[in-house]
C-alpha cells in the first residue's frame, strides 16, 4: 500500500504578499490589478470571507467588498518560494509531481529518511516550510493521490488530515460531488441532473452507466468513489529551454582562453532566444572536464536574461566559481531556461506556466 502526501500552500500568493506587507495583514487583500479587464489571481482569507476568490474580476470582486486593496502579483517571489518548497520535498523523497507553483503530491512509501509514519512526515514538512518560507502549507495524507488531496483541502488553512484505507468509505460518501478529481462546473451540473450531489449518491451508479455518460473519466469515478486511484506519483520537470555548447579541438585550462569561448557561446544563445523569441531568467552553465567528469552550475536572475553580454557575464561568473582546481575542460555549454515548472490543469493537460501569465 502507498504513502501519498498532498502539500497545498495556504492563499499562496496573498500570504506572501502579507508576509512581505505587515500592513497587508490587517486588510482583506487581492493579489492582481484592480482596473475593467484585471482579474483576482488570489485573495488572502480575510477577502474570501466577502466571497472574493480566484479568477474573479477585479471589478466583481470590488462590488462584493469596495475596502479591497489590489497589490500586483510577484511572480518571481512567488517562483523563488516555489523552489523553496521543492527543495524540502526532495529532503525526503524524490518522487515529486508538481501541479503548480504551490502543490505537490509526494510519495512517501519509500523515502530518505525512512520514516514509516507519513503523518509525522507530513507534520515535519509543514514544518520546514514554515521555518524556510515563513508560510503555512496544508498537507493530506492517504494511499492515493485522489484522497491525499481531498484531505489537504479539508482542514485548511495550516491543516494536516489523514484519510486511511478504514476511514475511506465514509469518507467518500460525505464528500459533495464537486471534490471527485476531474469533476468542473460541467460535468458537476450533469451529475446534479442526474440525482448525484454527493460520494455516497456516485456510488449508486453503475459502471455501465458512468461509463455511457462520461466516458473513459466515467471509469474514474466510479473507481474514486470506491476509494480507488491508481494514478502513479509521476515527476515532471519539463524544463524549456534554449543554449549551445561547444566541445573544444584540444582541451582548455587557460581562464582568458575559456572566457572568449564563453562569448562566443553566448552570442550563439542569444541568437537563438531571439529565433525562437524565448523568455528566461535562469542561466545553466554545462562544464565537461577532460577526465568527462561534467558539472552544471545554475543561477537564477529577476529579470529575463536578453542581451549576450549579461548572459557571458553570469555564465563567466558561474565558471570561476566552478572551476577552482584547474582541471582541463573539453566542453562549455550554456542554457537558458525558464524557472517555473509547467502546471497542469484540472483534466491533466499541461497548461502554459505562470511565468507566461505575466
Ligand atoms: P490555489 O492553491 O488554488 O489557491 P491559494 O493557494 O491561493 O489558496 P488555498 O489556500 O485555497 O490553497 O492556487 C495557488 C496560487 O495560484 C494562488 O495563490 C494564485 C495562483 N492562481 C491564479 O493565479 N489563478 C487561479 O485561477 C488560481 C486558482 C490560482
Ligand atoms: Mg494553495
Amino acid at each position: 500500500m502507498r504513502k501519498i502526501i498532498h502539500i497545498d500552500m495556504d492563499a499562496f500568493y496573498a500570504s506572501i504578499e502579507e508576509r512581505d506587507h505587515p500592513a497587508y495583514r490587517q486588510v482583506p487583500l487581492a493579489v492582481g490589478h484592480a482596473g475593467e479587464r484585471g482579474v483576482v489571481a488570489t485573495a488572502n482569507y480575510e477577502a474570501r470571507r466577502y466571497g472574493v476568490h480566484s479568477a474573479m474580476s477585479s471589478k466583481r470582486a470590488l462590488q462584493l467588498c469596495p475596502q479591497l486593496v489590489f497589490t500586483p502579483p510577484r511572480f518571481d517571489v512567488y517562483e523563488e518560494v516555489s523552489r523553496q518548497i521543492g527543495n524540502i520535498f526532495h529532503e525526503y523523497t524524490d518522487k515529486i509531481e508538481p501541479l503548480s507553483l504551490d502543490e505537490a503530491y509526494l510519495d512517501v512509501t519509500e523515502n530518505h529518511l525512512q520514516m514509516p509514519s507519513a503523518t509525522l512526515l507530513a507534520r515535519e514538512i509543514k514544518e520546514r516550510i514554515r521555518e524556510t518560507t515563513g508560510l503555512t502549507a496544508s498537507a493530506g495524507i492517504s494511499y492515493n493521490k485522489f484522497l491525499a488531496k481531498v484531505a489537504s483541502d479539508y482542514r485548511k488553512p495550516d491543516g494536516l488530515f489523514v484519510v486511511t484505507e478504514e476511514q475511506a468509505e465514509n469518507f467518500i460518501a460525505t464528500l459533495k460531488i464537486e471534490q471527485f478529481w476531474g469533476i468542473g462546473k460541467q460535468t458537476a451540473r450533469k451529475m446534479h441532473e442526474m440525482g448525484v450531489f454527493t460520494g455516497a449518491d456516485l456510488k449508486q451508479l453503475s459502471r455501465e452507466t458512468l461509463i455511457a455518460c462520461f466516458g473513459k473519466a466515467g471509469l474514474g469515478y466510479y473507481l474514486n468513489a470506491r476509494g480507488i486511484d491508481h494514478r502513479e506519483v509521476t515527476p515532471i520537470r519539463i524544463r524549456k529551454s534554449v543554449g549551445a555548447e561547444h566541445t573544444f579541438p584540444t582541451d582548455l585550462t587557460d581562464t582568458s582562453l575559456l572566457n572568449e569561448e564563453l562569448e562566443t557561446i553566448a552570442r550563439e544563445v542569444k541568437e537563438r532566444i531571439d529565433e525562437q523569441q524565448f523568455t528566461g531568467r535562469t542561466i545553466t552553465l554545462k562544464i565537461k572536464f577532460a577526465n568527462f567528469r561534467q558539472i552544471t552550475r545554475s543561477r537564477s536572475e529577476n529579470h529575463f536574461l536578453t542581451t549576450a553580454e549579461k548572459i557571458h557575464s553570469l555564465a563567466y561568473a558561474l565558471l570561476q566559481e566552478a572551476h577552482i582546481a584547474q582541471v582541463p575542460i573539453r566542453l562549455l555549454g550554456i542554457s537558458i531556461s525558464r524557472t517555473v515548472d509547467p502546471i497542469r490543469s484540472f483534466d491533466g493537460q499541461l497548461k502554459l506556466d505562470f511565468a507566461d501569465w505575466d
